[in-house]
């Protein structure tokens, strides 16, 4: 049976509200041959589900592509829109009309929004929690309506509420961007919530990263006060519309949610009491007006992935050393704690949220406390009415813990009265990995909760002290993110705010959106006149708009290449591309004019003193501005002293080694995306540029004998894993690493940047044994020590909580966790390749080895599902992969010339070479066993 299924819109399922009038479509297929391939397609658009009239056909339009953009005719604001797609495979069978998919486009003129921005505060103190605004309006329904939706969006977070129900499950909205150059607005379909007659709309709003804590320790990011924008669209069966638009006419007040901050937390007083505020009837004569002002629709954009709540967790209630009660979730999470309490009317709860306990067993925020003592940080206050059971679950506030510490809790607390849920953006899950070794299986998990905790909207560094954008964390852990879960709508949201704040120098923010410094100029401007901090005196160093000390840094500002790149390579959608180039090229000039700019500080050195081929070499290194570089390397002081004393030598230092790595690599990565998008001039200059770099990089930083940087792991890995090395030297660099690593007993001196790529370039120059042996290591520092030590998520740093129980920075850090992507491209061995990008074609390539007897992973590709597993049996290694219909895979497995001339029964084109049997395959489900003809299955 031919057929298609997950029909997808600008890569969502369905989704409501969008602003790209040529959306992307694509599907999956479902068939039961082998070596399917799709011949042809046909696409429909309709305005009716039923497709009575057709608003666009593709025709039939030959080929294997299983993705294309609408090009019908202009889509206006807010119509609706099904498709669905048929195809035809290489056996002549045409499938029918896939079940319709939904889209619904956005306001997509200025004219389309009636609504204004509603200001409800007047006065505010910048350096107060406020209360929640809450806001209200009743408006009436005639009869006859047949749909409504909402628009809405906020300087600030909004809930809302119709006829006192909550809207939406979408939590956080409009979501975390670069508010002055793109805000998110949320469309949804309310008509179930409207009745004929009076209507009440509800909105509350908070902080959250317009005015609340971001960052280490910034507040007031964007601005000091919050304000809504939302406008209610009836359609009637007789062909009307009204709009009830945000305007002078709504009313505010303040509420029982007295604090609601992303990091500190909310204070809720139930004793105040505004029962039905949002409920037609409502007696508001108290409220105020609200004040309307003009902050302009430019910049609103459709919004991308919602948030929502996952997984839930029910605790075990623990009495600690010290006497406290304390809850354990099990799993350390992002998210909130709901609960059910009775008591005494002003009993004020707390509940304080933590990752772990200390080395005594009592719970403890002290990982998180080195920039200063957390006294105001993940905390809820709720304060009882005392009528029944009160249930609370926070607004608008996210904790990264997996202990809470109860304070005041009114009779005995029992487990069913606490349900934790984790939250963070709705992608779908991608793939699994499993083997023989628990611990490595261990290892997975915590790698994909480190992703969950710190995929909440943008791509954050941990859940709890910082929160931020981290530009090197995203572009390390791509390509695992991408293992793991289907992140490219997320991806792809967060890199157009990469390029709305990238500067006019190229350079992007080591944050995104900016969190080192502010958007907001008063902002600014007050805190350096009041700074005394030195820390906030250094971040508030950096004017808005302009990049500070800490931005631009290689290995972080690379993200603007290796993201879009990973996306594309993972995806195939060239759209991203297309969007990112611009961006791309930017910052490869960036470093390309700060390569060409000399430094004092190393003008002595050789390479200002030759030339190549009449040009100084010089110009090809990068030893100007601040880096980062490796970042916490495993056997490096990065005691919060040394770390701040590194990064002021880095700021006249730098670090030519990493930084001229990252511009060879990231200048290649242009000239290949050049190259996909038809650019030829571009892709030989930034071609030929690289070359330049790597003969210059080659000459200065490689002794003959590969001994670059004694000792250091990391520019091994790097130099390799980039293809910087000069033919000659590769090998010698290779053995030199292991030997290094043998040298330390199978144990990483790595730190973020290099440590996703060295088992696989351990495992790729001849020495899977050693990358085995480090994988499968237990002790500190090692990916397993953690694991031994009952981590449920990745740390920050090898050694988060020491063999003697001190406990060292975040415990929630996924870039160690990259390392993840070797199960599933090395181990299992499944591998998409740049030639034909999203896996359309892939290359299966196990390696087996270590004390694994067995291990296998699925990968939810553009396709469908891929699968690579093998087995060690008595008589040998058995295989089981599956090919999704429409792709093609090399598969390359061990064997021997025998096991070559055995499969050659069963395969057209199969070769040998190095121990490896190759295969060349299409789809199916495939199954060898040692010595016997191959089990086929059906897909
Ligand atoms: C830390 C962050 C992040 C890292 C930067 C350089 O504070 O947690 O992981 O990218 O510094």
């Amino acid at each position: 049976m031919l057929s298609t299924y997950d029909l997808k819109t600008e890569h969502l399922r369905n989704p409501l509200g969008l602003d790209n009038k040529s959306p992307r479509f694509s599907w999956k297929i479902n068939s039961d041959a082998r070596n399917m391939t799709q011949n042809a397609y046909q696409v429909q658009a309709s305005a009716s589900e039923t497709f009575d009239s057709i608003l666009w056909d593709s025709g039939k339009v030959t080929g294997r592509a299983q993705r294309l953009e609408y090009s019908g005719p202009e889509l206006k604001s807010a119509v609706r829109i099904f498709w669905r797609v048929k195809i035809w495979d290489n056996d002549g069978n045409e499938s029918a009309f896939s079940e319709p998919a939904l889209f619904e486009m956005g306001l997509l003129n200025a004219a389309d929004w009636k609504a204004k921005w509603i200001e409800p505060e007047s006065e505010v103190d910048p350096d107060a929690y406020k209360p929640a605004p809450y806001i209200r309006k009743e408006f009436n329904v005639r009869s006859g309506l047949v749909s409504a939706r909402a628009y809405m969006t906020a300087r600030g977070l909004y809930k809302f509420y119709m006829n006192g129900t909550e809207g939406t499950d979408h939590l956080f909205t409009p979501g975390f961007t670069s508010y002055y150059a793109r805000l998110q607005y949320q469309v949804y379909d309310i008509t179930h919530l409207l009745k004929e007659g009076a209507n009440a709309w509800g909105i509350l709003l908070s902080d959250g990263w317009w005015r609340g804590s971001t960052g280490v320790l910034l507040k007031n990011n964007f601005g000091y006060k919050v304000a809504f924008l939302g406008q209610v669209v009836l359609s009637y069966d007789d062909g009307s519309r009204e709009i009830i638009a945000s305007d002078g006419s709504f009313t505010t007040s303040s509420g029982p949610l007295l604090k609601s901050d992303l990091k500190a937390g909310e204070v809720y007083d139930a004793r105040i009491d505004i029962e039905g505020w949002n409920t037609v009837g409502f007696n508001d004569a108290d409220w105020t007006a609200v004040h309307v002002k003009d902050y302009g629709i430019d910049h609103l954009v459709a919004s991308s992935l919602p948030v929502r709540t996952r997984e839930e967790f029910t605790p075990r209630i623990i009495e600690t050393p010290n006497g406290e009660t304390v809850l354990d979730f099990g799993q350390n999470i992002a998210g909130w704690v709901e609960m059910k309490l009775q008591g005494d009317a002003g009993t004020e709860v707390v509940l304080v949220h933590g990752e772990t306990l200390d080395k005594n067993g009592n719970f403890t925020l002290s990982n998180l406390e080195h920039t200063g003592p957390l006294n105001d940080f993940q905390e809820i206050h709720y304060i009882l009415n005392g009528r029944s059971e009160e249930v609370y679950r926070p607004y608008f506030t996210i904790f990264g813990f997996r202990y809470v510490l109860l304070k005041n809790v009114p009779g005995k607390p029992k487990p069913d009265h606490f349900t934790a849920f984790a939250i963070y953006s709705d992608m779908e899950e991608a793939g699994d990995f499993a083997c023989s070794n628990p611990l490595i299986n261990q290892l997975v998990s915590n790698s994909r909760w480190s992703m969950k905790s710190n995929f909440m909207e943008i791509p954050t560094d941990c859940p709890t002290r910082e929160r931020a954008g981290w530009t090197g964390d995203a572009q390390l852990f791509a390509r695992t993110a991408a293992d793991f879960m289907n992140v490219h709508a997320f991806y792809e949201k967060w890199l157009a705010d990469l390029a709305a704040e990238q500067f006019p120098s190229g350079a992007v923010g080591s944050t995104v959106p900016q969190v080192l410094g502010f958007h907001s100029v008063d902002e600014y401007e007050r805190v350096v006149k009041n700074a005394n901090d030195p820390l906030l005196a250094m971040l508030a160093s950096t004017k808005p708009g302009e990049p500070g000390y800490l931005d631009g840094s290689a290995g972080w500002g690379d993200a603007a290449v290796i993201a879009p790149w990973t996306m594309y390579l993972c995806y195939g959608d060239q759209s991203i591309l297309e969007r990112q180039y611009d961006s791309a090229k930017a910052w490869v000039e960036y470093m390309k004019t700060n390569a060409e700019n000399d430094s004092d500080h190393y003008k002595d050195a050789a390479y200002y003193h030759n030339d190549t081929d009449g040009e100084p070499d010089a110009k090809f290194i990068w030893d100007t501005k601040f880096h980062y570089g490796e970042w916490l390397e495993a056997d490096i002081d990065h005691s919060p002293e040394q770390m701040g004393a590194e990064i002021q030598t880095r700021m006249f230092k730098g670090d030519p080694l990493t930084a001229t790595a990252y511009y060879g690599y990231s200048t290649r990565l242009l000239s290949e995306m050049a190259a996909v998008l038809g650019k030829r001039e571009d892709a030989e200059r930034y071609a030929k540029l690289h070359e330049k770099i790597k003969r210059v990089y080659n000459k200065y930083f490689i002794p003959e004998n590969g001994l670059i940087q004694e000792g250091r792991q990391a520019p091994l890995v790097r130099t390799l894993a980039f293809g910087l090395a000069g033919e000659d030297r590769k090998q010698a660099m290779a053995d030199r690493l292991a030997e290094l690593v043998i040298e330390q007993d199978y144990h990483l001196n790595t730190g973020f940047l290099s440590t996703p790529f060295i088992l696989h370039v351990l495992a790729d120059y001849g020495y899977p044994d050693v990358a085995y042996r480090l994988l499968e290591q237990d002790t500190c520092p090692s990916w397993l020590y953690a694991v031994a030590k009952s981590a449920t998520t990745i740390w920050e740093s090898w050694n988060g909580i020491s063999p003697e129980g001190e406990l060292a920075y975040s415990l929630n850090h996924y870039s160690y966790g990259a390392v993840c992507n070797f199960l599933f491209a090395g181990v299992a061995g499944i591998r998409p390749v740049p030639e034909q990008a999203g896996y359309e074609h892939f290359i299966i390539k196990p390696w087996i080895g270590g004390t694994m007897t067995h291990a296998s992973a699925t990968h939810e590709s553009p396709y469908g599902k891929i699968e690579s597993g093998w087995r060690k049996t008595e008589d040998g290694v058995a295989y089981r992969f599956v090919v999704p219909a429409n792709t093609t895979a090399t598969v390359m497995l061990e064997g021997s010339e025998e096991d070559a001339k055995r499969l050659s029964a069963d395969f057209e084109q199969v070769s040998y070479k190095d121990g490896r049997v190759t295969l060349e395959v299409g789809s199916g489900s495939y199954h060898i066993k040692p010595g016997q003809p191959i089990g086929y299955e059906n897909v």
